[in-house]
């Protein structure tokens, strides 16, 4: 039985988050690949309710919760302290972890399943595509700020919640096996996507071999920059809290920057099946950079300014691979609503690579008049 259909028990889960109050109701929310996100409402004596995030967290995608949780505490408590010193609202611009009345950091329930729970940012919006060109300009500050503040945390605390995630050498020789396995007999139907694939394999070492030789520097990175893992405060409009913390670990600056563009700087959703509305938008790449750059350009050096658009395109490939991987080992990672989702998924992440390659110089041309 898989992460995704296994039965829960989201009541008994919520329940341990009460502390005196009573547990309402909860219902899924959001749209993550990952993890199993409910909204939970609690009521207080006197009639007030307010919601956490309650989530069952993926124990298939993330193996030691234990580890995980405590990466979680360290740097939000870390972030904290920081936005505390300036004055700003401590729980509107760094997630709170809610600690279940048993303590510890996670519930683990009678069926092994272990949840958590976090002070839900109200007046908020999560988007899952760009609707107004200064929110994602503020999301790229928001982020560059992000990485900025993380390259004060102490990296040794951190353990790695999934080895070698945007290891995109090791991504390809997981699909590489998948494709030979073909477990599902589903590779047939999948040719001109493995072909996409294969013709692009040398493309794969492009960031980690930079990493390796010392040319790019290893920062503690977010790893999973997309639209939607960042709150934007409805009344401002500023990219108020970064969300989504599961995969904080040592990486390159060039991964979060990519993964903003793949998702944010698309002109359609992941998940499109028109492939007419699919590309790369470089108005929305030089609203992304702008907001972003004016943080970073502090702080990067001259070879992770050039790695940028690199990084954009090999984030989107990785992505398409780790796609179609899935469909071929059965659909058990992300979170799929139909048979071939992921097969769609993988589509928009290979239209997105072919016009990044086109456009990789005007990428960079931007990526220069900001740094
Ligand atoms: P996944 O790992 O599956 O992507 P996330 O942690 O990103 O799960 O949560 C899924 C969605 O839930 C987010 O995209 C966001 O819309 C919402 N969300 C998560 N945490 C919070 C929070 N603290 N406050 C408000 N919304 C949140
Ligand atoms: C997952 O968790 P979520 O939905 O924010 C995935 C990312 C992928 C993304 C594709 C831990 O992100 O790596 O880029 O889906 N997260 C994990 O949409 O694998
Ligand atoms: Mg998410």
């Amino acid at each position: 039985m898989g992460f995704w259909d296994c039965e829960v028990n989201v009541e008994g889960a919520a329940k341990q988050f009460a502390h005196g109050d009573t547990f309402v109701a909860a219902t899924p929310y959001g749209e993550g690949h990952i993890n199993d996100t409910y909204e939970a409402y609690y009521q207080r004596a006197d009639g007030s309710k307010y919601r956490y995030i309650l989530q069952r967290i993926n124990t298939e995608a993330f193996q030691d919760p234990d580890g995980l949780m405590a990466n979680i505490v360290g740097v939000t408590e870390f972030l904290r302290e920081i936005i505390r010193k300036r004055g700003g609202d401590t729980e509107r611009e760094t997630m709170t972890v809610v600690h279940p009345e048993a303590g510890g950091n996670y519930y683990r329930d009678e069926n092994d399943a272990c949840w958590r729970a976090y002070i839900f940012v109200e007046e908020t919006i999560s988007y899952q595509q760009i609707q107004k060109d200064s929110d994602f300009y503020n999301c790229g500050v928001s982020f560059g700020n992000f990485q900025r503040l993380l390259a004060e945390y102490p990296s040794e605390t951190l353990t790695e919640p999934i080895k070698n995630f945007h290891n995109t050498e090791d991504r390809f020789r997981l699909f590489k096996e998948a494709v030979a396995a073909d477990k599902f007999g589903r590779a047939a139907s999948v040719k001109d996507e493995i072909d996409f694939a294969m013709a692009r394999e040398k493309d794969a070492s492009l960031i980690v071999s930079q990493l390796r030789d010392g040319t790019l520097p290893l920062r503690v990175t977010h790893n999973d920059t997309k639209l939607n893992n960042i709150l934007i405060d409805a009344a401002s409009g500023s990219g108020i809290c970064v969300i989504d913390l599961d995969t904080i670990m040592p990486g390159a600056a060039c991964y979060d920057f990519g993964d903003s563009i793949r998702f944010g700087a698309s002109t359609a959703a992941e998940d499109e099946k028109d492939l007419s509305k699919v590309s790369m938008s470089l108005h929305l790449f030089e609203v992304f950079t702008e907001g972003y750059m004016s943080v970073a350009k502090e702080f990067l050096t001259e070879a992770e300014i050039a790695s940028l658009s690199i990084g954009a395109r090999l984030m989107t490939f990785e992505c398409g691979i780790r796609f179609l991987t899935d469909y071929l080992n059965g659909d058990t990672y992300f979170k799929t609503h139909y048979e071939g989702h992921n097969v769609d998924r993988c589509h928009t992440q290979f239209k997105l690579v072919e016009d990044m390659e086109k456009k990789q110089a005007e990428m960079d041309a931007i990526v220069r008049k900001y740094a």
